[in-house]
Order: structure tokens, then sequence, then C-alpha cells
């Protein structure tokens, strides 16, 4: 590899060999939340890239979604690709219809671009707000991308910190699709699941066309215990947020690994027990359901049986 891929000091790498999840998943279940990183040498990492991880292939995400005994993946574009969507696509491509990608595209993108990335399986693009991973885009070009992705019945994935939602909302109840927000809107999860911050993201789903990842708790936890040395009962601390979105939006809800992790810094869980936190948040079959295969196939495979 060449020098430009040398890892960020500190990069934790994916966990390997993870355990078997406890949980069954249903049948036809989909991690909606998952990347592949390169690899470097075959799909260059983004210059304008705020880090640079180690590789996550294709091979290594299906084989992954294999042993944890999922069905479908959604590949989401990672930011260290930048707006250079090939090895996403290349993954979608060669996942024989298992998989859909959501891509980042510029605004002077071409119809004929855009075609091709939904001929691939792209069904979206993500907007990401946060600094330390893009240099944000003015609101402008993002309004000009949803207006020529919205015929094609894509939609937008946001990625933002919860303070940040204040002065996010109004731009995005103006979008023309529907919204899907990546880890709950990242709770700040010391603080109350009944207070400002929390009700303002309950009812900013409510009152638009949202669905919502109740995904990554080892992202927003602070006090653990991490899925780690068999832990059952990992991310306690998150459990009620995930909890609280399920029962209220049971039909909007979608769960996704984040597969390989990109910058963790305490520690890198292991897979396997990350599937078994979903149980602590759907509680019931019907709501596991819902969440790992009817409410992901409706927007990703919709007329499909899972
Ligand atoms: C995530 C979270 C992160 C990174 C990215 O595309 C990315 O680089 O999504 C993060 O660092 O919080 O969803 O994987």
């Amino acid at each position: 590899m060449s020098a430009t891929s040398t890892k960020t000091p500190g990069w934790l790498d994916w966990y390997q060999n993870p355990s078997k999840p406890a949980f069954t998943v249903p049948r036809g279940a989909v991690d909606a939340h998952c990347h592949v990183f390169g690899p470097g040498a075959e799909f260059p990492f983004a210059p304008e890239r705020k880090y640079t991880p180690c590789d996550a292939s294709k091979n290594q995400l299906f084989a992954l979604r294999d042993h944890l005994g999922i069905s479908r993946n959604v590949i989401v574009q990672a930011t260290c690709h930048g707006v250079d969507n090939s090895a996403m696509v290349d993954a979608v491509r060669a996942s024989g219809g298992r998989a859909r990608g959501i891509a980042t595209v510029r605004p002077d993108i071409t119809d004929a671009e855009l075609r091709g990335l939904d001929e691939a399986g792209v069904r979206g693009v993500r907007f990401n707000f946060l600094k330390r991973l893009v240099n944000t885009a003015p609101e402008d070009d993002l309004a000009a991308i949803a207006t020529k992705i919205a015929p094609l019945g894509w939609h937008i994935v946001i990625y933002f910190e919860s303070a940040d939602l204040e002065e996010l909302e109004g731009f995005f109840g103006s979008l023309p699709t529907a919204l899907v927000v990546d880890h709950m809107g990242r709770p700040d999860v010391t603080k109350s699941v009944d207070g400002p911050e929390f009700t303002r993201f309950l009812r900013f789903v409510d009152h638009n066309d949202v669905w919502v990842k109740v995904s990554c708790p080892e992202r927003l936890s602070v006090t653990g215990p991490a899925a780690l040395d068999g832990e059952r009962h990992a991310y306690t601390d998150v459990v009620p947020f995930g909890r609280r979105v399920v029962e209220e939006f049971p039909d909007l809800v979608l769960w996704g690994t984040d597969w390989p992790h990109p910058n963790l810094t305490d520690h890198m869980p292991d897979d396997g027990l990350l599937v078994d936190y979903v149980p602590q948040v759907a509680i019931t079959s019907e709501q596991q359901h819902k969440l790992l295969v009817a409410n992901p196939m409706r927007l990703y495979w919709p007329g499909e049986r899972a």
C-alpha cells in the first residue's frame, strides 16, 4: 500500500473472529448501516478525507453478514471515500441484489450518473453535518442534490449531532424526500430521555417524514459496559433511548452494525455481541421483526419478499 494509506494514529481495526450472537435474528434481517473501506490498493481513499482507516472489504462484510445470520446490507458511503462511490458501488453490485447503497454526491452530478447509481442499487444520498468528518456543504448545494434525487424515489440519510438539530430542523423539514436519521440523532445519553433535547428529536420524527436508525450504542455510550468478553447487557445507558424510539415509532425504525466502526477510540465491539443489543431495545418479537426485516425491506426492497 502507498504511504498515503498509513492509518490514522490510534486507529482501531474491526474485531476479528466475532462471536455468534445469542439472539437469533429473524429470517431476512437487514443490517441497514455498514460501510466498506477500500481496500485502499484497489479503491484509494479520497484526498480530502479526515481519517485513513484500515481496509474493510466487501468480502469481509459479506462474511460478517453470513456469520451473524443477517440476509442483507445497506452500505453507506464512508467519508474516507469522499464523493468517489466506486468501492461502495462495487460492493453493492457484487452482493447479487442483497445490498443497497447510500451515496455521497456533488450538486453537479448528472441525471445519467444518478441513473447509473440507481441501476447499481443505490437508493439514497447522505448529508453529513459532523465537522470532524466533512467540510460541511452549503444548504443551497444540498437542496440542489435533494431536488435531483427526489424523482428517483430515493431518500436522504442525515447525520448530525443532537445539539445541532434545533438549527438544522427547518432545513430538514424543507427537503422533498423521506429522511433517515443516523444513530438516533446522536443523543447525549448523560441527559434524560425525557429531557428537552431528546423530546425535540422525537417531535421532529413525529412531525416529518423520518425514519430512525437505532444504531451505534457503542458510539453513544458513556458508561458501557462494552460489547466485549461475553457481555450480554452492553451499553445500558443507551438502551432507554433506543427503546423509546422503537416504542414510539415501531414502523419507522432501522438497525445496523456500523461495521467496520470508523473512528472509535475507546474499544472495538464484538459484532456478535452487538447483535445481542437488539432485543434490549426491541423487546417483542413483533418489534424485532419490524426493526430488522419489515421496515428495511419496505424502504430498500419494496415489493420483494424477505
Ligand atoms: C458512522 C459514523 C462515523 C463515520 C462515518 O462516513 C463516515 O466516515 O459515517 C463517525 O465517525 O461517527 O456512521 O459510521
